[in-house]
């Protein structure tokens, strides 16, 4: 296939400063009219064709200025349409008329029908299967947009921007025109019309302006929606106190749709959102929902001005918008719940999703230079390494000062479509720095390794770090530059303070930052009392893998006594990773797990410390996942001896505790009536945790029968139910529950997700067959992606026992799957096709067997274009 490649950029020849769009709406013929006022560039000769890019489209009818085209003067395929003659005057106006079938578009990109309701979807180049037009992020328009609908199929007809006009047409249609002001691309524009209910209220700006907001469910579903509409509501005045920045149309509208392919959109005044992130209350949501709605209502929200105001050049900048605000909704999340427990999340899906993506075949920079289909690369790189990158910025240039390049870029940027080079020119400007090394983290892939060796040297007061930073290879990229990488650390002394020194040479450390940009780093500080125990890499200031052997005993301090919390859950989760990493080994060798008294009486100590939250106290009891365990060991992995290794840490740890967790988990009770509040999640968090530990510790599901039965929220359903169904797999206690689930859910497709995921989850060799059977439940659906990433998707990414069975079925499941979903949605295909890519760490059995499976569909004749990049990369 064709690739694209940064350095091939040039700009239009033509624009389109503005356009108006007129939809009739059918389910099986829709019309759509396009009429574009194209500008030719200065410069620019008369006889430069317009070419318009298309997908897949039919055009009906073609004017210039009003009059027909010569059929000599135009072309038009599926692909584009290329008009050869034009008028001589660099202003005219060129009509469209295209045919759409949107019952039909089961891609779910474009125009299409979910659930009754017609919506859009035009990231990154949907807009093209409208109509034909220049769709690129760097053309940039104001829309004038005509819906025309059957009244009763369609009484809410809604576009961008504000509303301008309404009316009733004949024969029981109806029409509504918006206009929005704001120059956009295409891929922010979007139309929704159906018959859905609103959930309204008001906002005033910082500068007194009202904002009618509402949001739009399906009826009978508008109490769902009040969590969201308050996370919208906190989104908004945030965005003012911490950015200074303010919303600017009259109105804002979401609506929620149960058919879409990722999380939300943020067309502008607009978004629209897959239902799984709007719809929430104490009956169906876990508190994990409960976040994750905060959390992309803010993002999708905060785009208004980092994505949409200010937009992306061309797509190789995606994270532009994207780092930068995922950063944004990290910090807001931060604000409204606990910041160490928010970072520590936020650090264990870095190193869930990132890291193996920048460890293997599939490794890119977070600005990356070349691609053949755009939409695989909405990547956790794109997004979340992205987002690593600006906190870095933030962390380098204090937060006066990162505000303040911020202000920069609003002031210097809005309304254009920019580069990272433009984004990083306001930090430089802003503080003075250059910041040219610094930016190699938006254009080298790969996870930097920093080694450290420490020695301290009691007659000279003088404690060593003799630091050395690596970026091993990624493909295409064999030779490394040397990174600027922040090191946030303490020395902490033996009463658990940070100690001070006199002085520091052989790096610049500067509030608390060591800063690496050589190859190697010999750092002495001065004047240090006693042997200090390094804390390095605080609060995660740099996404990186850091090897420093220390003697378990001061992790153990560390454990207990760092006054950062973010490094005393990862000096535990170290300790723990190390111990099952050596069990692995054992039990693989036939030998049995065993493990170290001092690490067992731990989690006791933790569950019970009451000065630590009870968030906090949860997440440091949750062991590193198979998945990290797997990632750690880094090849020739076996997920059963994996997965036997922490089951066996699991049950010894519950068994020294066995008291103190039981204690803990009465005292904690069922605290009254449901809140979300970050506080009570946390309890209830704890709690599950806890539960997990009893069973295991016990054989016993007795107490997560009991919590079945009598929770009064979905958060401790739905974990006891988890408990039951993967400790006790086949028993009489988890048949009945998943029955009980069942039946209590069978009308909530959201919530009969969770009860298809458990089962996808479920450890073990046998889950294939019970995945395969339950693609023929009736609430499954092969074009629904969230019934197929709930079931598929989580089999494939989560269930390390099961998807690398042995004998290789699990990787001839997925491919059975991904080629069965490819015939219609070949992004939801290539999404799920990812769960192949570290099949070269595997041991050779299951690495023959993999590469079986993705051979078999490089094999296929018509693949899309989604599916071949990423199978023919995850090969090479
Ligand atoms: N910008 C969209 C993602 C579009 C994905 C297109 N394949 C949602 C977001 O990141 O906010
Ligand atoms: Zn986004």
């Amino acid at each position: 296939g064709q690739a694209f490649r940064l350095e091939d950029y040039r700009q239009s020849d033509y624009l389109i400063p503005e356009l108006e769009m007129i939809f009739r709406l059918d389910p099986e013929k829709t019309l759509v009219t396009t009429k574009l006022l194209i500008e030719r560039r200065d410069g620019v000769a008369a006889d430069v064709p317009l070419v318009l890019d298309g997908d897949g489209l039919k055009l009906e009818k073609l004017l210039i200025d009003g009059g027909a085209v010569e059929h000599n003067d135009h072309e038009a395929t599926a692909d584009s349409l290329t008009i050869t003659r034009l008028p001589r005057q660099s202003r005219f106006e060129v009509t469209i008329v295209t045919r759409l079938a949107p019952a039909q578009n089961k891609a779910l990109m474009g125009l299409y029908v979910s659930n009754g309701v017609y919506c859009t979807q035009c990231e990154a180049e949907g807009f093209r299967r409208i109509s034909y037009f220049l769709d690129r992020p760097d053309v940039l328009s104001t829309y004038r947009v005509r819906i025309e609908a059957r009244e009763k199929e369609a009484p809410l007809l809604l576009s961008n921007g504000n509303p301008a006009e309404s009316g009733a047409l004949e024969d029981g249609w109806h029409y509504a025109v918006w206009h929005d002001p704001f120059p956009k691309p295409s891929y922010l524009f979007a139309l929704v019309a159906g018959d859905l209910s609103a959930v309204r209220d008001r906002f005033v700006t910082m500068s007194g302006r009202g904002v009618d907001l509402a949001i739009y469910v399906e009826h009978g579903k508008e109490a769902r929606a009040a969590y969201a509409m308050d996370a919208l509501k906190r989104s908004m005045r945030w965005d003012e106190e911490r950015f200074g920045r303010e919303y600017d149309l009259d109105v804002f509208n979401i609506v929620a749709v149960s058919d879409f392919n990722m999380g939300a959109m943020e067309n502008k005044g607009l978004n629209v959102f897959n239902d799984k992130y709007v719809l929430a209350d104490p009956e169906t949501a876990t508190d994990a929902d409960f976040a994750n709605i905060e959390a992309i209502i803010a993002h999708e929200y905060f785009h208004n001005w980092t994505g949409n105001r200010i937009t992306c050049r061309d797509w190789f900048q995606l994270c532009l918008k994207e780092g930068l605000t995922v950063y944004r909704d990290h910090e807001f999340s931060a604000d409204q719940r606990s910041r160490a427990v928010k970072r520590i999340s936020e650090v264990r899906t870095l190193r869930a999703h990132q890291f193996p993506e920048d460890q293997g075949p599939l490794a890119h920079p977070v600005r990356p230079r070349r691609y053949r289909e755009i939409n695989n690369f909405y990547t956790a790189t794109v997004y979340e390494k992205g987002s690593e990158v600006v906190r870095m910025i933030r962390t380098i240039l204090g937060a006066d000062t990162f505000r303040a390049g911020m202000d920069l870029y609003f002031e210097r940027h809005d309304g254009q479509a920019v580069t990272i080079e433009d984004f990083v020119a306001c930090f430089e400007k802003a503080s003075g720095k250059d910041l040219t090394q610094f930016a190699l983290w938006y254009h080298q892939a790969g996870t930097p390794n920093v080694t450290v060796a420490t020695s301290y040297d009691a007659r000279a007061r003088e404690y060593t770090l003799e630091v050395e930073q690596s970026v091993p290879p990624t493909p295409s990229e064999a030779r490394k530059r040397l990174m600027h990488i922040p090191l946030a650390f303490g020395l902490v002394g033996p009463d658990g303070q940070d100690m001070a020194y006199d002085g520091v040479e052989g790096a610049e450390v500067e509030d608390g930052v060591i800063h690496l940009r050589k190859r190697r780093h010999i750092v002495r500080f001065k004047g240090v009392q006693a042997r200090p125990v390094a804390s390095l890499n605080r609060g995660f200031s740099a996404p990186i893998t850091l090897s420093l052997v220390m003697r378990q005993k001061d992790r153990l301090f560390l454990a207990c006594h760092d006054n950062d919390l973010f490094s005393r859950w990862e000096a535990l989760n170290t300790l723990f990773t190390e111990a099952l990493i050596d069990a692995s080994t054992r039990v693989r060798g036939g030998k049995s797990a065993d493990f170290d008294t001092t690490l067992l009486g731990y989690p006791a100590e933790i569950a019970a410390d009451e000065g630590l939250e009870a968030a906090y106290r949860a997440l440091a009891l949750t062991l590193p996942a198979e998945a990290d365990i797997a990632r750690e060991i880094g090849s020739n992995i076996d997920p059963d001896a994996i997965g036997r290794a922490r089951e066996a840490l699991r049950k010894a740890i519950a068994r020294e505790a066995q008291e103190t967790f039981a204690r803990v988990y009465r005292d904690l009770g069922d605290d009254g009536p449901f809140s979300p509040d970050a506080k009570s999640a946390g309890r209830r968090a704890l709690r599950n945790v806890l539960l997990e530990y009893m069973a295991a510790g016990s054989g016993d599901p007795a107490s997560a029968v009991r919590q079945f039965e009598t929770a009064s929220s979905m958060a401790d359903r739905a974990a006891a139910l988890s408990v039951l169904a993967h400790q006790f797999p086949g028993g009489d206690a988890a048949r009945a529950a998943l029955a009980a689930f069942e039946e209590r859910y069978r009308d909530n497709p959201l919530v009969l997700d969770k009860w298809f995921i458990v089962q996808a989850t479920t450890p073990g060799g046998k889950t294939v067959d019970l995945v395969r059977e339950l693609m023929e439940h009736p609430a499954f659906s092969l074009t629904n992606p969230n019934r197929v990433r709930s079931l598929i998707g989580t089999f494939a990414s989560s269930n390390q026992t099961g998807f690398h069975r042995s004998d290789g079925e699990g990787y001839r499941f997925l491919a059975d799957a991904v080629l069965a979903v490819e015939k219609h949605n070949p992004q939801v295909a290539a999404r799920l096709a990812v769960a192949f890519r570290s099949w070269r760490s595997l041991e050779k059995g299951r690495q023959e067997e993999a590469r079986k499976a993705l051979a078999r569909i490089a094999g296929e004749k018509e693949l899309s274009r989604d599916l071949r990049d990423i199978v023919e990369r995850t090969l090479a």
